[in-house]
């Protein structure tokens, strides 16, 4: 009997995905929306009277019961990458120029042409054809884990059709919201007096980072997917056209707008198609993305840092209106530099109200003869804030003024210091200046930093205009009076704040080194420095010369790097940071990171000051390899005292030798490189 049951519960649910199927990848409805839902009321009686017989990727089972505390951290397998854009047509002839000539080919290549979406990244982890995790694209290396929030999506399959999918299959996609459900989604948050969002990709991304699934839930979001990353234990078909088919099979959305085309004409033409189609079409896409159609292609290209060689973006250019500039105020950035900000007669631009436009700075204004009462020609494009592209000089009133560097800082009053040959002026104030601080302060809170939740822009700002905090130390000695008294602060509000301070003080050093805002090094560089150093001390005393041997640190980085521990506040600051609790877990040096890393030891005859084990151990921590007889691949050997043959071929085969005293000095000289 209840096997019978289980039975009926189990056809009903392969019922509802093959419907789900139809209907989603297909586009082929066979029963109506009544017919379905009755299909799942059923499924949901049933589940009901025999839960024991309840699974996971039941259709049923969507939306996950209690709401997460916080995201964990997902591990990419294989990178997430991001395109490389193309925003002219000779720039895409540019590129299919380099895949030519990398693959040697003069034949015109094949690729396959998509829309591209203005979502988010995401993975999809299927093992034994369930969905076990989903991810967020985070850094290309790390992302966050919203298996719970992807769920919720019905176009994502719970469970994969057919039978002939690899045991452990990653699927990437574009997760987006249609403009309709975007527009319906607003509309009742204007009702209800919610949150607007300011476009279908913030609302997406919005609701992808819920910790409430339910609320995900009832967001219209929407999935395409377009590729693979990690699959084991089957074989894919070898061009990226063929696997997307393939993916459909197994009950993937992929875009029915996709082609493939041969050659740079054929991609154009798409590009031209697609733009034709946008205003109709039932999503946003900011362009198209042309692959190398060909998977074995694909590998030969391989990718430059974070971007494959393989793939281009193509941008459709942004869209541009006129309006005034009424007036222009500087901006006070975190290294101090003074940006021109025009204010504008407020004008819709795709679907946004923009009232600021950057003028970059004042080569820019120069050099595009802007005034304030000019009509100016502004463009948005993509999360790019507002910029004023020309100054349509025949409709120049008679009357303009012309934009002029403030002498001193509208902040904190010092003097604005313009080096020459350098575009931008800076604020001499240092941390004095208010505006510096506040910049730092938020950029040190900010997610990708310390990730200190509920630490808002607007609530730095409070705090540093109300003396509470002057630097990112201040943050931690915080009490929590002082926090309700601020303005629109509840008393729970504070108390979660000083919860996440808490929770921020266990990092990562490569977060608090990217929290320290030191100029010019970004997430990948501080993530560099901290695989390179694996700890704080070095940094403080590395020079301009060792700091240039890790990767994508250039002499101008390195000389940010080493004034920045140089200056005495920011030791403090650091000192400070520390003291009140700031900690991480050592990081393991990658072996490729350290500088003995490829050159190969061999120790022989007796060492006095240290065993042999101990001179092996040091070595090995600096990423040697020490060898047990030597060859002409031998870097080095150390010789201890009555050594034997090992000495006669090191000599004979001209390789260095070390004896004991050398080698101290030798590891002394190391330990400080490292
Ligand atoms: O639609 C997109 N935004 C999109 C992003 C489409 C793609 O085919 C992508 C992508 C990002 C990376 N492909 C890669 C490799």
């Amino acid at each position: 009997m209840t096997n019978n049951i289980s039975h009926t519960i189990e056809s009903l649910r392969q019922r509802i995905n093959d419907h789900n199927y139809r209907y989603y990848v297909l586009d082929d409805p066979r029963i109506s929306d009544a017919e379905y839902d009755t299909l799942f009321a059923e499924l949901q009686s049933l589940e009901k009277q025999h839960p024991e017989f309840i699974t996971t990727d039941s259709p049923t089972q969507r939306v996950g019961a209690v709401p997460l505390k916080e995201f964990a951290e997902v591990q990419h397998d294989i990178p997430m990458l991001s395109l490389e854009n193309a925003f002219t047509e000779e720039d895409v002839i540019a590129f299919n120029h380099r895949v030519q000539e990398r693959l040697d080919r003069v034949q015109d290549i094949e690729y396959n042409c998509e829309p591209k979406l203005d979502g988010l990244a995401v993975s999809l982890r299927y093992e034994h054809g369930l969905l076990v995790r989903a991810a967020t694209r985070g850094d290309g290396a790390t992302g966050e884990d919203i298996t719970e929030n992807i769920r919720t999506i019905k176009m994502v399959p719970l469970r994969l059709q057919g039978k002939e999918y690899p045991p452990i299959l990653e699927v990437r996609g574009e997760v987006y919201m249609p403009k309709a459900g975007f527009i319906a989604l607003n509309k009742k948050a204007e009702i209800k007096g919610e949150k607007i969002f300011a476009n279908p990709r913030n609302a997406a991304a919005g609701s992808l980072r819920q910790l409430n699934p339910r609320i995900t839930a009832a967001r219209p979001l929407a999935i395409f997917c377009y590729g693979v990353g990690k699959v084991e234990g089957g074989v894919l078909p070898s061009k990226h056209s063929d696997i997307l088919a393939v993916l459909k099979t197994w009950g993937f959305v992929v875009n029915p707008e996709i082609e493939v085309v041969t050659g740079i004409a054929g991609c154009l033409d798409f590009y031209k198609k697609i733009g034709k189609k946008r205003p109709n079409l039932p999503y946003e896409i900011d362009g198209v993305v042309y692959k190398v159609n060909n998977l074995q292609d694909q590998e030969r290209l391989g990718f430059v840092s974070r971007a494959p060689r393989w793939a281009l973006a193509h941008k459709f250019p942004a869209e541009q209106v006129q309006t005034v500039i009424e007036s222009v105020e500087f901006q006070v950035g975190r290294t101090g530099a003074l940006t021109p900000v025009a204010r504008l007669r407020p004008v819709a631009v795709s679907g946004v109200t923009v009232s600021n436009a950057t003028l970059h700075n004042m080569d820019e204004v120069k050099r595009k003869d802007i005034h304030i009462g000019d009509i100016v020609i502004i463009q948005r494009a993509g999360d790019v804030i507002p910029e004023v592209v020309s100054v349509v000089i025949e409709k120049r009133p008679a009357i303009t003024e012309k934009i002029k560097l403030p002498e001193h800082c509208p902040v904190c009053h010092s003097v604005v210091e313009q080096i020459e040959d350098e575009a931008i002026a800076r604020c001499s104030g240092g941390l004095f200046c208010p505006a510096q601080r506040k910049e730092a302060v938020k950029h040190f809170a900010s997610r990708r930093a310390m990730d200190i939740e509920g630490l808002g822009d607007k609530l730095v700002e409070q705090l540093i205009d109300n003396d509470l905090i002057s630097n990112p130390a201040d943050l931690y000695k915080l009490k929590l009076d002082e926090l309700a008294g601020l303005e629109r602060m509840a008393e729970k509000s504070a108390q979660n704040l000083l919860e996440a301070l808490e929770k921020s003080k266990k990092t990562t050093l490569a977060r608090f080194l990217y929290a320290l805002g030191i100029r010019e090094v970004g997430e990948a560089t501080a993530k560099n420095l901290a695989n390179f150093f694996g700890e704080l001390e070095p940094l403080f005393s590395a020079t301009v010369e060792s700091l240039q041997e890790i990767s994508d640190v250039g002499p101008i980085v390195a000389q940010h790097i080493v004034t920045f521990f140089s200056e005495d506040h920011n030791r403090d600051v650091i000192k400070k940071l520390l003291a009140v609790g700031v900690h991480w877990e050592t990081v393991k040096k990658s072996a490729s990171a350290l500088v003995l890393a490829g050159k190969t030891f061999v120790l022989t005859g007796t060492l006095v000051s240290l065993s042999r084990d101990e001179a092996k151990d040091k070595l090995e921590a600096l990423g040697a390899k020490v060898a047990g007889s030597v060859s002409a691949k031998t870097s080095y050997v150390v010789v201890g005292a009555d050594a034997g043959s090992k000495l006669k071929k090191a000599k004979e085969l001209g390789v260095a030798v070390l004896e004991e005293e050398d080698f101290l000095q030798f590891l002394q000289v190391i330990a400080k490189k490292n």
